[in-house]
């Protein structure tokens, strides 16, 4: 049968609606939110929570992300809310035997009753929690009341209670900076909630995810897990698992089918075993016919990212269920081999194609996911997508995102890294704890492991590095309890889970870890930044962070990262207009909450850069200008080291670098972070630089001691390919290059490949650079058979000794478009400049309201003209686009 057929089959049973599962949604904006003392009795819109109902309101008055509202907003996260409606219940409804509220997110302490009636409590944001209520019922009016206790109140408790019966479990302070509360590790909730070195703390309270009631007469499908097993390249075979839940406690049988479109791939009658509360785990194997060409999926930068539909039906005597998801076909291993003399490398196989994994880490967009819109993380993933990376890795300090989040991962081609959400503190390992952790980890991998996207599991962010480095003093008095509690967690606990519910999946125990070599080292090694083993978390934050040989010889980074002040606009939505002209007045110095943040930011320009004129939003501008320059050029040190590392470079085994993922992507709020794209979307300079480091071509233009060396990167596997390389010395006085070297190489599939090399006093004797300050290089590669270009700059000298950089007196000499209507709306740009200019700034004024990306953006440019796109999701006027368009190079900073 088609799956046609099946589905007009389908339209005509629903007619004989009792044959099916309903689900009534409980969500919407009827609902009430009273405060403990019913001062304050607001309407409610689930999904949702409390400050948003508050600001929506007006109880709230400004937006909680504005100026000091994290504090002045604080006696919120202390009350109690109370969240209730009615809702109707007919014969429909009532008549199933099975009738369940299913409750997929509540954030996070909560009693909850139907008509006056207690049915359940909770302690777990992460969890799905489902109360059988047919008793609780009646025929027409209900109410439901979710009574939540203030998750500050809550996890000052159990800490207390933990220290009185056990020990403490830290940290038992917060840095001064972070404005933060304590105790979150005690909760089941986003921990950077509680604040964190970028974000505010507003642990808030809420339904934050879909209620609703399930009612049937037999069972639905919760999940489906699927391993796609490899025969060959356009042959896969799937292993099938349904879970489902029923309302049998003994067995019961059905007929399963499986579509892979509208191809049925197995029919059988099956008889289900009820293991417990009414649940069932049904395994099949599921051959797909040799006439059935697959096509694999790959991430982006490696081939297409081909999605399949799968439904699953199972019709027992009382009720016909389906559920549909979407699969791609891919084989994701991480590869840890011997290296001699000393370790393992650390690197993901994708369908057996070794892959540099090329990255960021993903914070929560928001501290209330209420606020955020589909399309708001969909332009995120598009941004990341589109900056050449092929993963991004969930960090634990947030939140399980929704499904629709990792859909378009699925689409777009993007590995996701999933940490367990547990960060940077050790944890309570009582019965209650791990019994609810089990459930959450259980959960949501059913709920994500189909996805393709899902490269790997790790346990938590940094837990293991914290006790090896004790982090806090306990640790020296504690350190054995603290260790075996870590196993506890997520060697007995997690791992286990994992391994029963993603057997094909991969799982590291903590990020960083020493991977392979920390299972030998007992879960818990004593160093597991070790450059010779799994992944690292490296941050340099010394003024001379410019310096690629500051960097370690890692196997592959999954964190590193540099501050930078967001844009004024930004800034200018949460600060006063007149606080907005020194980037250390209090207002913004106090959103900054990484301890010493904004000294580093300053002695990263101030090593590099003349410092800009203090006083006027002009010169906060310029300040900010400077900050994202510095950003970018130490983020591109390190980054291009990292892809250059590819092969061994060290007597000593390290080396072979095969994973670069930055800190961080996004931001939470406005603020100075080490984001690359500031809250709203847009891109900070440092995005644009990202999107050249992580492309598939990369040519690198360095010097080792005293000689330049430039270095071919290629991540495709396109095989050998022939290229022009160009080597340009230029005075930064004129737009005619003093030299130019023209060399055809060899370039190769995979390989990073030194394709230059000579004496840097050599090239500038050649070229008559009598001082190096004088001087820039810049480098081309091409191959106009493929289109293929890239091109790159070396700077010679610290910027702030550059000699001859002039007033480029860039003019725009050519908006014109839309030229191509999707997705995007593109305008061409022509610019023209009288001399070398750097760090070219393209942005709109601070009135504008033009949202949007260039084609690049904080460049040198050594051209007379420029030819770039602007991307835009809404049409623009040209007219408007000119006259809104500004342009900032580095020699129209006003320097002191
Ligand atoms: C790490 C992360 C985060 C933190 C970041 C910047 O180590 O895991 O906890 O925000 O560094 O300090």
């Amino acid at each position: 049968m088609t799956i046609n057929l099946i589905l007009s089959l389908f339209a005509i049973i629903t007619f004989f609606d009792t044959i099916f599962a309903i689900t009534v949604s409980l969500n919407g904006n009827d609902w009430y939110a009273t405060n403990q003392n019913k001062s304050l009795r607001v309407v409610a819109k689930v999904p949702g929570s409390v400050y948003t109902d508050l600001m929506r309101n007006n109880v709230l008055k400004e937006d909680p992300y504005y100026g000091t509202n994290d504090f002045n907003y604080k006696w919120v996260a202390f009350d109690n809310w109370t969240y209730d409606k009615t809702f109707n219940v007919d014969e429909t409804i009532i008549n199933k035997k099975g009738v369940y509220l299913v409750c997929h997110g509540l954030d996070t302490v909560s009693k909850i009753y139907i008509n006056q009636v207690m049915i359940g409590t909770t302690d777990n944001m992460f969890v799905r929690y489902k109360f059988d209520i047919k008793r609780h019922l009646r025929l027409g009016q209900n109410t439901i009341t979710v009574s939540f206790e203030s998750a500050l109140t809550y996890a000052k408790r159990l800490h207390d209670q933990h220290v009185r019966d056990r020990y403490i479990v830290p940290p038992e302070t917060t840095p001064f900076a972070q404005r933060g509360d304590l105790h979150g590790n005690y909760i089941r909730k986003m921990q950077s909630s509680f604040s964190w070195d970028w974000g505010p703390s507003f642990p808030t309270q809420g339904i934050w995810k879909d209620i609703v009631i399930e009612a049937y007469d037999s069972a639905i499908i919760r999940d489906i897990k699927v391993d796609t097993i490899p025969i060959n390249s356009n042959r896969w075979h799937l292993n099938i698992t349904l879970h489902l839940e029923s309302i049998y406690n003994t067995s019961f049988d059905g007929l399963v089918q499986i579509f892979l479109y509208n191809t049925e791939l197995f029919r059988s009658r099956i008889s289900f075993v009820v293991v417990s509360d009414g649940s069932v785990t049904l395994s099949l194997p599921v051959p797909i016919n040799e006439s059935i060409v697959i096509h694999e999926w790959y991430p982006n930068g490696m081939g297409s990212q081909m999605l399949y539909n799968l439904r699953a039906i199972v019709t027992t005597n009382e009720d016909i269920v389906h559920k549909d998801i979407r699969i791609g076909f891919r084989k994701i291993e991480l590869i840890q081999d011997p290296i001699q003399p000393r370790g393992l490398t650390f690197y993901f196989k994708v369908n057996g194609k070794p892959m540099y994994a090329k990255g960021s880490n993903w914070i929560p967009a928001h501290v209330f996911p209420e606020l955020l819109t589909t399309e708001y993380i969909r332009n995120l993933l598009q941004s990341v997508r589109e900056a050449n990376m092929n993963m991004l890795r969930v960090w634990g300090g947030g939140i399980y995102e929704d499904n629709e989040f990792y859909q378009m991962a699925d689409e777009m081609g993007i590995f996701i890294w999933h940490d367990f959400m547990f960060a940077c503190a050790l944890y309570p390992v009582t019965n209650d704890f791990l019994n609810s952790v089990a459930i959450e980890i259980t959960q949501q991998v059913r709920r994500l492991q189909h996805h393709p996207s899902i490269a790997l599991w790790a346990g938590n962010n940094e837990n293991e590095a914290a006790l090896a480095q004790f982090w806090w003093p306990e640790i020296l008095v504690n350190g054995k309890i603290y260790k075996k509690d870590y196993l506890t967690l997520y060697v007995n606990v997690i791992r286990e889970i994992v391994i029963r519910e993603d057997n094909s999946g991969i799982y590291l125990t903590s990020s960083p870890s020493n991977g392979l070599e920390t299972i030998r080292n007992g879960w818990l090694s004593n160093s597991p930044q070790d450059n010779a083993f799994g992944d690292v978390h490296f941050y340099y934050y010394h003024s001379d962070a410019w310096d690629w040989t500051r960097y370690p010889n890692t196997r592959f980074s999954s964190e590193y990262g540099f501050q930078s002040f967001p844009s004024v606009k930004s800034l200018s939505k949460v600060v006063n207009i007149s606080d907005l002209r020194y980037p250390l007045s209090d207002a913004i110095s106090i959103r900054q909450h990484h301890t010493n943040g904004n000294n580093e930011i300053y002695y990263l320009i101030e090593k590099n850069m003349k410092l800009p004129v203090a006083g006027g939003i002009d010169r906060l501008a310029d300040y900010i200008y400077l900050s994202q320059i510095a950003q970018s050029m130490s983020l591109k040190a390190e980054t291009e080291f990292y892809r250059r590392n590819r092969n061994i470079s060290t007597f000593n085994g390290e080396g072979f670098t095969m994973g670069a993922l930055y800190w961080q992507l996004n931001d939470i709020w406005q603020t100075p972070s080490w984001s690359s794209i500031e809250f709203g979307g847009k891109w900070k300079m440092a995005h644009y630089f990202v999107k050249t480091m992580f492309d598939n071509l990369l040519v690198v233009p360095y010097e080792d001691k005293d000689v330049l060396k430039v270095t071919l990167i290629r991540d495709d596997y396109s095989g050998d390919i022939p290229m022009n390389l160009k080597i340009k010395v230029f005075k930064w006085s004129s737009l005619t290059p003093l030299l130019v070297i023209n060399n055809i190489v060899m370039s190769r599939s995979m390989s990073a490949l030194m394709i230059y090399e000579n004496k840097t006093s050599e090239v500038l004797r050649a070229a008559n650079c009598v001082d190096r300050n004088q001087c820039v290089i810049e480098v081309t590669v091409d191959n106009q058979q493929n289109n293929w270009q890239t091109n790159n700059f070396l700077l010679l000298s610290p910027l702030k000794d550059a000699f001859g950089l002039k007033d480029p007196k860039i003019r725009i000499i050519q908006v014109s478009g839309p030229h191509n209507y999707t997705p995007d709306y593109v305008y061409d740009i022509v610019l023209h400049t009288e001399n070398i200019a750097l760090f070219v700034w393209l942005d709109f004024t601070l009135d504008s309201d033009i949202l949007g990306e260039f084609s690049e953006n904080g460049f040198l440019l050594s051209n007379e003209k420029k030819f770039i796109r602007f991307y835009s999701k809404n049409p623009i006027e040209v007219d408007k686009l000119k006259s809104q368009l500004i342009i900032k190079t580095l020699a129209n900073v006003k320097t002191q």
